[in-house]
This record gives structure tokens, C-alpha cells and sequence, in this order.
């Protein structure tokens, strides 16, 4: 916030998340809600769609759009999930750019993403992420040429695992955003549903423990999310969730069902897990597996399992 504070009516509006493939987006979109709402691995591509999360302060309210990773798309859901990113990039009041010194210290390198930036027209905020595993004195000249090519209206460097300097950019974040009230009650935290949030849960542990191009190849659809009132607690909700894992192959299949079973177990378990500490309820989760071939080729059936328009 600036010296002066927030206007009286306060501030708010849309904050476009982008940048390369694994930079980081996701984890930062967590870190300042502190929810686990985006799946996060350290694999590329991760992220399918626009998910938008919401930071409350006194004055201020930004809608968090984290995005998909901009890069050459090859398939139609590469092709999707690039113009998920665009359309939040027009959407957006606010541009938070970020990057990883490590591997983008060259503005020019960046060109692809540099055009899509600029051709939207938004202040920009170069965020410079995972500054707790670059040496610090690489920032200084990586900064001073990212400010000659790109002109951003700040430049925070930060890290979005341990939190350093998140309250700087909260606080860029904050002074840019248009005058206006609130747009949502201040205890939401996304504009998600719990279905969306289960699915990616799925999905995170599939990135998480399969490699290749069986993550690439997967998609989570939940058949049915219950809630039932549970009999040995009734303070705490209880929720029935099925989900059906979607491949192309059935080699596919086999790896993701693992030697009788194991592998789906490991999925299952963790999953339930993590969304039973998310939603704070007790979760049944049963998982299916089912092979669809070449869905992530066919416009349609990508529409349909990549959770387009959530
Ligand atoms: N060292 C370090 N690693 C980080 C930091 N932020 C994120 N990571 C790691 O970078 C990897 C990618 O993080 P994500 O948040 O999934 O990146 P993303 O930009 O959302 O990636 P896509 O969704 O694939 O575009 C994960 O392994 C994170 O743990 C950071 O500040 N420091
Ligand atoms: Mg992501």
C-alpha cells in the first residue's frame, strides 16, 4: 500500500498470474491465500486453467487469476490451457509477471510472453520468484536488464516456498488496483467449486507420482461429490467423493492402477487426505480409472475433461 493508504471506498479488481511453465504461479497463488487451492508439482504444464483465488485486507480485495504456464502449444489441450492464460491476461486490471531468474536472467528469451504481455496493456508487476535458490548478487544485473527491456511498473523478487517479500507484492498489488469496493464477501477464498478443488487434488498426486506422459495424458472427473451428514460426528461435514481418472492408453491405465493396485491406493490416500485438511470435513474418496484415446487431441472431449470455464 502506498503511504497514503487505500481511497475510502478501498480498492479492488482482477490480477492476471502469468508466466512460463513452472515458475511458480500456482505455489504464490497458495502462499497468499494460504489454502492449498492450485495443484502445484515440479512439473511443467500443471496448471490446465484459470483459477481464481481470492485476497481479502482491510481496503483491499484482489481476484488472484492463476493461469497456465504460456508456452508453443502442440495439442488442443496445450492450445486450451494457452488461451485460459490469454483471455486472464485481457480480463485482468493488473499484470504480475513472473519469472525464474534462474532460467529466464535473458529478458529476450522471453519474447513469446513479452508480446502477449504487452499486446494486453496492463500495468505490469515483474515478480522475480525462487530468490531463495538463485545467489542474491545474480538480481541485481538480472533486474536492471528486465527494467530496460520490459519498463514493469515494479519489480518484486520473492519466494513463493518460503514467503520471503510476498507482502511486498501484496502490497505493489494493492496500490495499483482500481478504486472500488469489495466485489466478493471477504471471507470467500476462491471462485471454485469444492468439486473443482477435488479434482485437482487427484490430479496434483497423478503429476506428483507418474511420470512421462502419463500426467500429461490424464484428466480427473468427479462422478459424484455428496455431502452427508456423518453419524459419528455430526459437527464435522462428511463427504462422498468419486472420481474417475481419464487416460489415453490402456499401458496408461495399468500404470496408474500400479501392481494390485498400489498405485491408485498411494493417489487415493493422499488425496483424500490433503481435502480432508482443505475443506476440514471427512472425505470418502473412490477413484476410478478409464481410458479415452487421444482425448487431449479431440477439442471436445478437452472441453469436457479440462474443467474449461470454472
Ligand atoms: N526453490 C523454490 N521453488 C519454488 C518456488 N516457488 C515454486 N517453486 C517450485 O517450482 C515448481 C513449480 O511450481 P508451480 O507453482 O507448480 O509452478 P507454476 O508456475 O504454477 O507451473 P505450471 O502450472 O506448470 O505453469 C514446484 O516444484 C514448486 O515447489 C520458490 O519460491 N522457490
Ligand atoms: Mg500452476
Amino acid at each position: 500500500m502506498t503511504e497514503e493508504g487505500p481511497p475510502p471506498g478501498g480498492r479492488s479488481g482482477f490480477v492476471a498470474l502469468v508466466g512460463r511453465p513452472n515458475v511458480g504461479k500456482s505455489t504464490l497463488l497458495n502462499r497468499v491465500l494460504k489454502y492449498p487451492l492450485a495443484a502445484i508439482s515440479p512439473r511443467p504444464q500443471t496448471t490446465r486453467n484459470r483459477i481464481a483465488g481470492i485476497w481479502s485486507a482491510p481496503g483491499v480485495q484482489a481476484i488472484l487469476l492463476d493461469t497456465p504456464g504460456l508456452h508453443a502449444p502442440a495439442k488442443e489441450l496445450n492450445r486450451a490451457m494457452v488461451d485460459a492464460a490469454s483471455a486472464a491476461l485481457h480480463d485482468a486490471d493488473l499484470v504480475v509477471w513472473i519469472i525464474d531468474p534462474a532460467r529466464e536472467a535473458d529478458p529476450e528469451s522471453d519474447r513469446g510472453i513479452r508480446e502477449r504481455v504487452e499486446r494486453a496493456a496492463r500495468p505490469t508487476i515483474l515478480a522475480i520468484n525462487k530468490v531463495d535458490a538463485v545467489p542474491k548478487a545474480a538480481l541485481l544485473p538480472l533486474m536492471s536488464a528486465w527494467e530496460e527491456a520490459v519498463h514493469p511498473v515494479a519489480q518484486v523478487p520473492l519466494s513463493a516456498r518460503t514467503g520471503e517479500n510476498v507482502d511486498r507484492l501484496l502490497d505493489e498489488i494493492a496500490s495499483r488496483l482500481p478504486e472500488g469496493p469489495p466485489l466478493y464477501p471477504e471471507d470467500q477464498i476462491a471462485l471454485v467449486t469444492e468439486r473443482f478443488i477435488a479434482a485437482e487434488a487427484v490430479r496434483e498426486q497423478v503429476f506428483l507420482r507418474t511420470s512421462q506422459e502419463v500426467p500429461y495424458s490424464t484428466a480427473v472427473v468427479i462422478e459424484r461429490f455428496e455431502e452427508q451428514p456423518s453419524r459419528e460426528d455430526p459437527e464435522r461435514r462428511f463427504i462422498r467423493v468419486i472420481a474417475r481418472i481419464v487416460c489415453e492408453r490402456a499401458s496408461q491405465k495399468g500404470i496408474l492402477i500400479g501392481a494390485g493396485g498400489a498405485m491408485l491406493k498411494a493417489i487415493g490416500t493422499r488425496a483424500r487426505q490433503d481435502l480432508e485438511r482443505a475443506f476440514d470435513a471427512r472425505i470418502h474418496l473412490e477413484l476410478h480409472v478409464s481410458v479415452d484415446e487421444d482425448w487431449t487431441k479431440d477439442r471436445r472431449k478437452v472441453k469436457t475433461y479440462g474443467h474449461f470455464g470454472v
